[in-house]
């Protein structure tokens, strides 16, 4: 028995549901830690997230002022399309869903581009990152986000591949259209539903 099928029936035997796992992936306790480039540095009160593109009233807001907002803690399952899952996560934020009713969509727009520090830019579709669980997280596991974990505040969008969920978020981009992000231009998958397996282009 390989690694996978091994891992897979570990974790059933600690009880967890194995269907929890998709495909292809493996179960770890450890929270790898995965970007390209720096880690960002804020002074007090430099971090602010924006909200623009297609909106009625584009806003830019600081930290103090999202953690006012109405948030949630939510417990999650996250996957990386390197192939390590990590389950229950539990991270406090406020929905994006949130943000992006106090912006007005517009109708026309249809993707959130995600933009974070030094570039990193991820494309999402408006449904997926209006759902119940797509947050601007700034608590993990009850403490601030580590910055090497995208702290002060990250996206975290669990039903995709960790890739969709920008560390150090710093503007949300109301798009017309879909436009492939840093990963999506480099041979991910626009979508990247890790039970369908959307790793790559063409999967
Ligand atoms: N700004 C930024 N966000 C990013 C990345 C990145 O390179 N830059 N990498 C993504 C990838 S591929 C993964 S798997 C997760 C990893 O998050 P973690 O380091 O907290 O595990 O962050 C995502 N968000
Ligand atoms: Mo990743």
């Amino acid at each position: 028995m390989g690694f996978f099928d091994r891992n897979r029936k570990e974790l059933e035997a600690r009880g967890y549901d194995a269907a929890r796992l998709p495909p292809g992936q493996y179960l770890t306790d450890r929270f790898p830690v995965l970007h390209v480039g720096d880690v960002p540095e804020y002074a007090p009160g430099e971090w602010s997230l924006g909200v623009d593109g297609l909106v009625d009233h584009p806003f830019t807001i600081d930290f103090e002022e999202l953690v006012a907002m109405p948030s949630v803690s939510l417990t999650f399952d996250i996957h990386c399309v390197t192939k390590w899952s990590k389950f229950d996560t539990t991270w406090r934020g406020v929905r994006v869903r949130d943000l992006l009713e106090r912006a007005g969509v517009a109708p026309s727009a249809t993707h959130v581009i995600e933009h974070a520090e030094f570039g990193y830019t991820t494309n999402v579709p408006l449904a997926d990152i209006t759902t119940d669980q797509a947050i601007v997280a700034y608590a993990f596991e009850g403490e601030p986000i580590e910055p090497i974990h995208g702290g002060p505040v990250r996206i975290v969008v669990p039903h995709l591949y960790f890739w969709k969920s920008a560390k150090w978020v710093r503007t949300l981009e109301l798009h017309d259209g879909d436009q492939p992000g840093f990963w999506e231009q480099n041979g991910y998958h626009n979508h990247g539903d890790p039970f369908r397996e959307q790793r790559h282009w063409g999967d």
